[in-house]
C-alpha cells in the first residue's frame, strides 16, 4: 500500500451510496445533505440517466471522523406531487425558524425544476415538499447561501444532463437536450445562476441572474476552457469577508473556486482545490466547523468505479495568506 492510499479517507457511511454533500452546522453539529445513490440497471451515457435517486437520508456527525448518524429517508420522490424521477443533489438552509431542504428533479414532462420542502422536527427532518417547485426555476444543483444580514441566496445550474444549455431567452429548448454546450475560444461559457430567496425562503424574491467567473484579466471563462469553465455543483462560503464561489469543471473533473466581493458575483478564477476523484462526477461542500474547514466530497472508490455509485468523503482545507485554498497536508 502506498502512503497516499494509506492516508485516503474512509467514507463517511457505507451502508448506503452517498453523493453531492452539502454539509452545513446546524445545533452545534455537522448535518450533511447528500444524493442517495442506488444501484440500477441503467447503463453509463453523458445524459446521467444512471442517476436514478427515489429518495434523501440526512446524515449527522458531533465531530470530524466520530461517528455519523443516518437519520434515515428524509424526503422520498413519490410524495412530491410535481415529480417524476431524478432526485439529484440537494441543499438545506435555516431560513425564518425553519429548516429547509432545496432539491432538484424532473418534473412530469422531463424538465429539471428546484423544489423546497421543510423541516417537521430539526434538521434532519423529516421534510414535507411544496406541492409545486419554486416559481422560475430551473436546472439542478440547488446550493443556498444565507449572508451575515440574513438574506439567503439560491445557486443553481448544471449543463449537459443538467440542461442549463437549453434554457434561451427563458424558454426550454428540447433540441439542446445531452450533452450540449456553446464551443469557442471566444465564446463565453454558460453560467450559473442565482436569486435572492424570499424571506421564508419558498420563492425566489427577484429575478434570476447569471453568476460571471471572470479569469484574470476580467474577461469571462470561455466555452472551450473545459479546465475551468463552469459545468454543475456551485457552492458560496465565505471567509475573511471575501465570498467564494466552487463548482465543478464536469467532463475536466476539477474542483474549482473563484472570489469575488459579492454574493453576487463576479467571481475571479483562483485555482482548484480536488483533483480528478475515482469517478466521473465531483461535488462537494466547503464549511467551518470548531475553527477548522473541510471539503465534502465524493468518489466511486467504495463502488469500484461504478460512477453513479458514490460514497461521501471529508477532508481539512486551509487557506494561505492570499486566501487561496488547498488541502490540508496532514489529515
Ligand atoms: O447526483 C446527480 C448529479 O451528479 C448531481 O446533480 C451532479 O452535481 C453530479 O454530481
Amino acid at each position: 500500500m502506498t502512503d497516499s492510499a494509506k492516508m485516503a479517507p474512509e467514507p463517511l457511511v457505507t451502508h448506503i451510496y452517498t453523493a453531492d454533500p452539502s454539509a452545513h452546522v446546524f445545533e452545534g453539529k455537522i448535518y450533511v445533505y447528500p444524493s442517495h445513490d442506488r444501484e440500477n440497471d441503467i447503463g453509463f451515457n453523458d445524459n446521467g440517466d444512471q442517476y436514478d435517486m427515489v429518495d434523501y437520508h440526512v446524515l449527522s456527525l458531533s465531530e470530524i471522523g466520530g461517528a455519523v448518524t443516518d437519520h434515515g429517508v428524509a424526503l422520498t420522490a413519490a410524495d412530491v406531487p410535481w415529480v417524476s424521477k431524478q432526485l439529484w443533489a440537494p441543499d438545506a438552509a435555516f431560513i425564518d425558524g425553519k429548516y429547509l431542504l432545496y432539491f432538484p428533479a424532473r418534473d412530469k414532462e422531463g424538465i429539471f425544476r428546484i423544489g423546497v420542502a421543510v423541516s417537521t422536527d430539526g434538521p434532519a427532518g423529516p421534510f414535507v415538499a411544496d406541492p409545486e417547485p419554486i416559481p422560475g426555476s430551473f436546472s439542478i444543483d440547488p446550493a443556498s447561501f444565507v449572508d451575515d444580514d440574513g438574506q439567503a441566496y439560491l445557486y443553481f445550474g448544471g449543463i449537459w444532463g443538467g440542461q442549463l444549455q437549453c434554457w434561451v431567452d427563458g424558454k426550454f429548448d428540447d433540441s439542446m437536450s445531452g450533452p450540449q454546450e456553446p464551443k469557442g475560444s471566444d465564446v463565453p461559457a454558460l453560467l450559473p445562476r442565482v436569486a435572492k430567496l424570499s424571506a421564508d425562503g419558498h420563492t425566489f424574491a427577484d429575478e434570476v441572474r447569471e453568476v460571471q467567473i471572470l479569469d484574470e484579466s476580467g474577461n469571462l471563462l470561455v466555452a472551450d476552457d473545459h479546465d475551468r469553465r463552469f459545468f454543475e455543483a456551485a457552492w458560496v462560503h465565505k471567509y475573511n469577508g471575501k465570498y467564494y464561489f466552487s463548482y465543478s469543471t464536469g467532463d475536466s473533473h476539477f474542483l474549482a473556486y473563484g472570489i469575488g466581493d459579492s454574493p453576487l458575483g463576479p467571481f475571479t478564477y483562483a485555482g482548484r482545490f480536488l483533483e480528478p476523484v475515482v469517478g466521473w462526477t465531483t461535488h462537494h461542500s466547503i464549511v467551518e466547523f470548531q475553527g477548522k474547514w473541510y471539503l465534502f466530497y465524493h468518489d466511486c472508490e467504495l463502488s469500484k468505479g461504478v460512477s453513479h455509485l458514490r460514497s461521501v468523503k471529508v477532508r481539512e482545507i486551509v487557506y494561505d495568506d492570499q486566501g487561496k485554498i488547498s488541502l490540508a497536508e496532514k489529515q
